[in-house]
């Protein structure tokens, strides 16, 4: 088990599907968390809570995903210091164009770390990569990561090469 845990905040169940792959690489990782459904309009005061005592809880790292007009993100890292990273979902009319830049337009003094729209995974790396800042065995486990990607972009290469060749002159 990585020594640092995340608090995983969804702002309805209906964002699972887009943080399925969240949970999937925090579960790779070996990264412990806890994940909640809040609401920054439905219920603001729950989504006040979980950010304000998640410090105490021992959590490190807030990963916070919503659509639509989706101010989770920033209403959680208003209440409190620890990095927070937002995931704008997509859906609506405006297919998370909306959530992201809800997501990404923060005013000076609380910054939110956005990720793509439905970037669920990346939102688990860029996490484990923080608490690797202080866990020598989660950051050699994201080097051993980045460098299985390395070694896929190398065999796509060599498959790219090899359908060129067969192609008809
Ligand atoms: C947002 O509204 C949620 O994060 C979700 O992406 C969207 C729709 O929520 P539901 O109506 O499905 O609960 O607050």
């Amino acid at each position: 088990m990585a020594e640092g845990k995340v608090l995983v905040v969804m702002g309805s169940d209906s964002d699972f599907p887009v943080m399925e792959g969240c949970f999937k690489m925090l579960n790779k990782f070996g990264v412990e968390f806890e994940a909640d459904v809040a609401s920054a309009h439905r219920t603001p005061e729950r989504a006040h809570e979980l950010a304000a005592t998640a410090e105490e809880k021992g959590f490190k790292v807030i990963i916070a995903a919503a659509g639509l007009a989706a101010h989770l993100a920033g209403v959680l890292a208003a209440s409190t210091t620890l990095p927070v990273i937002g995931v704008p979902c997509k859906g609506g009319a405006l297919n998370g164009v909306d959530a992201l830049y809800a997501t990404v337009q923060m005013p000076t003094g609380i910054p939110v770390a956005t990720v793509a729209i439905d970037g669920g995974s990346n939102a688990a790396i860029l996490a484990c990569q923080i608490l690797a800042l202080s866990d020598k065995a989660l950051s050699d486990a994201l080097k051993e990561y980045k460098k299985s990607l390395a070694s896929s972009v190398a065999e796509r290469d060599a498959r790219l090469k090899q359908k060129i060749a067969e192609m008809d002159k």
